[in-house]
């Protein structure tokens, strides 16, 4: 057996820089450190932060007046951010400068009235963030998952203008395909040149199908909770070659890779490298000869930390 790891694989630039605020804080500020939700989705990351002292809450009603509080890679509401104002929290906006970017066209479209179309996965916190970001008592921002909800969707009879959005770890190619379907029942609907799924996302589905092409088994290294992790696993199953996700090598069954001769291993935005070495070493342990990545998209993209945490690294 040999194996073909993907590249680009794990960690995205805005996930090194919600660890990296997070880091730094711990060692500035030298209090407890409370992040609102998983910073990013997968339990090792959030494993070792907790033994770092972080604290991780779901409400900022469970963090006390004039804490630190650091808003995970996802993003929050407006609401949330007015919580944590009224508590006189100190904000550390770890959201991704990617989501952000979505957040800012929402406030747009809100500010103007504008009835818009959100794409995205109910529940999952980005969504909770984005459309949480409009706010108009006269308009209305609609949550859609699929090509049927487009189908159930009535929109005011007077609205002349339509926005759509999109979350940014969605399918790229259901995605395209949902957009297709909003343009048909609205041709007057707009949205962004391209969806708002972001670059690492798309490099990753991108890198997926490319080794779908040459191995017979594919691991996805992520949490279950993870979106873009889940559309990994989602994806490598469509091409048609057995995908397991896993959170890591411990998951791996021994008689899933019986007679596997290629196979290839991805990891989602969230997970970190060490995951894929850990599970490297137990397939060599099983017998795996030679490890090769197979090259997809070169990512050069690297976010900034606020300047007033960015002293201690180099
Ligand atoms: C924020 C936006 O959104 P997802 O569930 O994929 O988050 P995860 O934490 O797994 O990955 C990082 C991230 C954060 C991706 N997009
Ligand atoms: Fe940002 Fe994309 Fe990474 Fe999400 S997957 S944190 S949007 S770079």
């Amino acid at each position: 057996m040999d194996i073909l790891l993907a590249n680009p694989r794990g960690f995205c630039a805005g996930v090194k820089r919600a660890i990296l605020i997070v880091e730094n804080a711990l060692k500035i500020y030298k209090k407890t450190i409370y992040v609102k939700h998983e910073l990013v989705h997968n339990q090792y990351v959030i494993q070792q932060l907790r033994k770092k002292g972080v604290v991780f809450v779901e409400k900022i009603s469970d963090i006390p007046n004039n804490s630190i509080v650091v808003f995970s890679a996802h993003g929050v509401s407006k609401k949330t951010e007015k919580k944590a104002i009224k508590k006189q929290l100190i904000i550390l906006n770890a959201t991704c400068p990617l989501v952000t970017k979505v957040h800012k066209e929402v406030e747009k479209a809100s500010k103007k009235n504008i009835e818009t179309i959100f794409i995205g996965h109910k529940g999952h916190p980005e969504v909770i963030g984005t459309i949480g970001q409009y706010n108009n008592k006269n308009g209305k921002i609609h949550l859609i998952e699929s090509i049927e909800d487009v189908d159930k969707l009535s929109i005011e009879k007077n609205s002349k203008k339509l926005n759509y959005f999109t979350q940014t770890t969605l399918s790229i190619t259901y995605t395209k395909a949902i957009i297709e379907s909003l343009k048909n029942k609205f041709p007057h609907i707009s949205g962004p040149k391209k969806e708002d799924i972001c670059y690492a996302t798309t490099n990753r589905q991108n890198a997926v199908i490319k080794l779908s092409k040459i191995v017979d088994m594919i691991f996805v290294i992520g949490s279950k909770n993870s979106s873009n992790s889940n559309r990994l696993a989602e994806i490598g199953e469509e091409t048609g070659v057995c995908t397991k996700q896993i959170e890591s090598f411990q998951d791996i069954q021994v008689n899933w890779i019986k007679n596997i001769k290629y196979i290839g291993i991805t990891a989602g935005a969230s997970a970190p490298e060490f995951l894929v070495t850990q599970v490297i070493k137990y397939l060599q342990k099983i017998g795996a000869k030679k490890t090769k990545e197979v090259l997809g998209t070169e990512e050069k993209i690297n976010f900034n930390i606020p300047k007033h945490l960015t002293f201690l690294s180099s």
